[in-house]
């Protein structure tokens, strides 16, 4: 084993719709992975608790007005705040499960018509994720789970265009689940690919940075 390969923890994302069930989905995982004895922590983006995720929040809650531009890149300065306290918590052997992460970013922004390649630029050197987990559901179906509230993006439209732009950002590390069938059942898919993952990563793998 190298210097580079050292046991950690994962970092495993969770991506889709609004509605696709992400954060019942890495509340479950939660539980699950805590109860096989694993040091594993939640995270979201965006992280509404610090300064600059409490701009985000005003943004997304219609409090304020901000240009394309400005709030892509407060998005992505919400995941670079954290970036070196992730990397500390994966070498000590922390799981971390992010709900939310720069596909995100960018498959909201270029959504809007912001250049595709102009949106990935400021992500390029975050930790690359072990594993995508991207729950596929489409707009539709999606907007009859409770209907959509009063935030910026919850419309149906839009979100079929970030469906859209979510496919172009798929590579080796996305795994697609079928967000329509029950949440049981979605549960399950989502266990055994990720224990899977977490092993890999602690019998020993490389960090690597978005985007390769
Ligand atoms: N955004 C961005 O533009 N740029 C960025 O860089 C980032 C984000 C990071 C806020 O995100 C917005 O910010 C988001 C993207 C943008 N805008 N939109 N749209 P957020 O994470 O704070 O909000 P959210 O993603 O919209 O979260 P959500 O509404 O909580 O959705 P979810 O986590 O995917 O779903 P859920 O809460 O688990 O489930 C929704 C409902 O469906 C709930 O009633 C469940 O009980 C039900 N559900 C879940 N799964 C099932 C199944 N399998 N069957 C039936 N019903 C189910």
């Amino acid at each position: 084993k190298g210097a580079n390969n050292e046991s950690r923890g994962a970092l495993v994302v969770f991506e889709g719709l609004d509605r696709s069930g992400k954060t019942s989905q890495c509340g479950r995982l939660l539980s699950y992975l805590e109860g096989l004895g694993h040091s594993v922590e939640l995270w979201r983006f965006p992280d509404r608790s610090t300064s600059v995720g409490q701009m985000i929040s005003a943004y997304l809650t219609n409090k304020s007005q901000l240009d394309d531009h400005t709030i892509h890149l407060l998005f992505s300065a919400n995941r670079w705040d954290k970036r070196s306290l992730m990397e500390t918590k994966l070498k000590a052997g922390t799981t971390l499960i992010v709900d939310r992460y720069s596909y995100s970013g960018v498959a909201f922004s270029s959504a809007k018509g912001l250049d595709f390649e102009w949106c990935k630029a400021p992500e390029i050197g975050l930790i690359a994720p072990d594993l995508v987990v991207y729950l596929d559901i489409p707009a539709e179906k999606a907007a009859e789970r409770g209907g959509y509230g009063g935030e910026r993006y919850e419309q149906l439209e839009f979100q079929r265009k970030v469906a859209q732009h979510y496919k172009l950002l798929e590579d080796s590390s996305w795994e697609i689940v079928d967000a329509c069938q029950t949440l049981e059942v979605v549960e399950k898919q989502v266990k055994e690919i990720v224990l899977e993952h977490v092993t890999t990563c602690q019998k020993g793998k490389a960090l690597s940075s978005l985007w390769s």
